[in-house]
């Protein structure tokens, strides 16, 4: 039979549940989650097999109107990968539509980004339905349809499970002949040192609140095999601020050590082998001004 093989996009203003969608239809987890927005950063290709097709799903960082220079490229790789996708999965939280809610104006700016590119294959993904009444949903739907932007829309809960294969269905018959890019057991292309680090940051934003998240970064600074088949990996999480670096620390070092705790156990799951994670916490105000950061990450640096 013939392979088909595809790239398929998922946008969305922040918070949609994009990359749990994304680790939904992968069936692990490639992208990290968190109830705060913006978590994803960059690009991250998660792997699916449906019968002779692959589908590469890219998870982007949610749109929205971006200020700082890190905002800036986020939201440019979001749409580029929009750009270079054979099909695009709109995702809107629809929970979250409220007239003036942030989500709304993300979504409605999106749209219109969409509409300038009416070749694409796109569906509407309606997430977070668990808990909504159908009826609530169907003026939604209506609504959407009216764009004139979508082949189809989709109720789905990414969190549970539900519908969740429809759309993959979707993306399925829309990916072009081709021969497939990864090996069929891949479900992510994300290097292990980057992934580690993106693992950390999660914890990060599970943990702390307010400004924090967003004033803080994770690289992997070592990476060492150990003979006893273990693996040793340092990592700095970096900083604005004194008073910052205080907080990730915590009273006696509580907060640092919880968050290690959390990110180790999650890595030897995830590379299934033991792990002695190093982590060290250093002040640099310009870490997000600082063009080797994001080349660290895979982002273009935006030059202003
Ligand atoms: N109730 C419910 N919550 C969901 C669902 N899907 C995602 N969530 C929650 O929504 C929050 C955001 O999910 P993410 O997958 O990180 O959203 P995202 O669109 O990738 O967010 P950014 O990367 O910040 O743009 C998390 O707390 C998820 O658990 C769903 O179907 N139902
Ligand atoms: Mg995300």
């Amino acid at each position: 039979m013939t392979q088909r093989c595809g790239f398929c996009a998922i946008i969305g203003a922040p918070n949609a549940g994009k990359s749990t969608l994304v680790n939904a239809l992968v069936g692990s987890k490639v992208a990290i989650v968190s109830p705060k927005v913006q978590t994803t950063r960059m690009p991250v290709r998660g792997i699916a097999m449906a019968g002779q097709t692959q589908i590469i799903f890219v998870d982007t960082p949610g749109i929205f109107r971006p200020r700082r220079r890190l905002d800036r490229a986020m939201v440019t790789s979001a749409w580029a990968g929009a750009e270079e996708a054979d099909a695009v999965l709109l995702i809107v939280d629809a929970t979250d539509l409220a007239d003036k809610s942030p989500a709304a104006r993300d979504t409605a700016a999106i749209l219109e980004g969409l509409k300038d590119r009416k070749d694409k294959k796109t569906a509407l993904v309606l997430n977070k339905i668990d808990g909504m009444k159908r009826t609530d949903l169907l003026p939604l739907v209506e609504k959407f349809h009216a764009e004139g932007v979508f082949e189809d829309v989709f109720l789905i809960s990414a969190l549970k499970g539900e519908a969740v294969a429809d759309v993959a269905a979707w993306v399925a018959s829309r990916m072009p002949e081709g021969p497939w890019l990864y090996p069929e057991d891949q479900a992510a292309d994300i290097p292990s040192r980057l992934l580690a680090a993106e693992v950390t940051r999660e914890k990060i934003y599970l943990r702390l609140h307010d400004e924090l998240p967003y004033a803080s970064a994770v690289e992997t600074e070592k990476w060492e095999e150990r003979k006893d088949g273990s693996v040793r990996i340092d990592q700095v999480i970096y900083v604005q601020r004194d008073g910052q670096k205080a907080i990730v620390l915590g009273k006696g070092g509580q907060t640092i050590k919880k968050i290690g705790e959390l990110a180790r156990t999650e890595l030897e799951q995830l590379f299934g082998r033991r792990v002695h994670l190093f982590l060290f916490v250093k002040v640099r105000e310009d870490w997000a001004e600082n063009s080797e950061h994001y080349k660290e990450i895979g982002l273009d640096f935006p030059r202003e």
